[in-house]
């Protein structure tokens, strides 16, 4: 199969596109940033919000084997002004559909977050049906991308897998990370899994490690053959050696973590 990974030279994209390659398939990079040392697959430097370099993207790449399946990585990975959000997210996510849609290209996965729901308290575990709870306009962004996503599912058949991501990181580093932690190697899995599934239609899944203290409820995922290896509770006595601070007990309230605090409220607009 041969993916297009946007956001191909960022900290999910490199390891996501590495990962895949391992797993045989074809990679097509897309990125504003130049190609990482490395990559082998052909690379586009470009913005995924512009609707003719995309479309030049699939273009060139029909002429080379096209596309099978797009795996949406490139966003702003934090808070920011409404629209600059509204363009980061939920603009690239269409811009790419309606360029699915032009070379028949069916499945895209894309890179949700855990800040769709950031503002849910923290009690139960969230299942992936949970209702939107943004945290910030960043949250926002992601919830409008997933009803983008759902309408192109619904409307023309697309398989879209919204993948809500929790903690990307090489490993956990706090108390948060022990529950919202997804490794590197697990993020690889997930990916593979949407990619792979069969007739998946639009679906949510949270993508966290198979953490013991999972704050979000993996069945969707497993059910589309996500199928984690790594948990976080390797890493606990390293992190609960140190004695809980404020900021421990502050991230522990809502399942956003830090996202949910003040520092973190802003106007919608930046006025100038
Ligand atoms: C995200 O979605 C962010 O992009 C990242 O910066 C982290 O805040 C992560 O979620 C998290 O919740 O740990």
């Amino acid at each position: 199969m041969r993916a297009l990974v946007t956001g191909a030279a960022g900290s999910i994209g490199t390891v996501v596109c590495a990962g895949l390659v391992d797993r045989g398939y074809d990679v097509v990079g897309l990125d504003m940033a130049a190609e990482p040392e490395g990559f082998t697959g052909p690379w586009f430097t470009a913005d995924c919000a512009d609707p003719d370099a995309v479309a030049a993207v699939f273009d060139e790449s029909a002429s080379t084997g096209g596309i099978d399946a797009v795996v949406h990585l490139a966003s702003i990975p934090h808070e920011a002004a409404l629209p600059t959000i509204l363009q980061s997210h939920v603009h690239t996510t269409a811009v790419l559909l309606d360029a699915m849609l032009a070379q028949q290209v069916t499945r895209i996965v894309f890179a949700s977050s855990n800040h769709a729901v950031g503002r849910t308290p923290r009690a139960d575990l969230v299942r992936a049906d949970a209702p939107p709870r943004p945290d910030t306009f960043y949250g926002v962004g992601k919830v409008a991308a997933e009803a983008v996503l759902q309408l192109y599912a619904d409307r023309y058949g697309i398989d879209a897998i919204a993948t809500r991501i929790g903690s990307f990181l090489p490993q956990p580093e706090s108390r948060r990370h022990l529950s919202t932690w997804l490794s590197h190697d697990d993020a690889v899995r997930m990916v593979d899994a949407a990619l792979t599934a069969a007739d998946p239609g639009f679906v949510q899944i949270f993508g966290i490690s198979a953490n013991t203290r999972a704050w979000w409820d993996l069945t969707p995922g497993r059910a589309l053959g996500y199928d984690p290896q790594d948990d976080a509770e390797a890493f606990a006595a390293q992190i609960e050696a140190a004695e809980e601070s404020d900021a421990d007990r502050v991230e522990a309230a809502y399942v956003g973590g830090p996202f949910v605090t003040e520092e973190f409220y802003r106007p919608a607009l930046d006025r100038g």
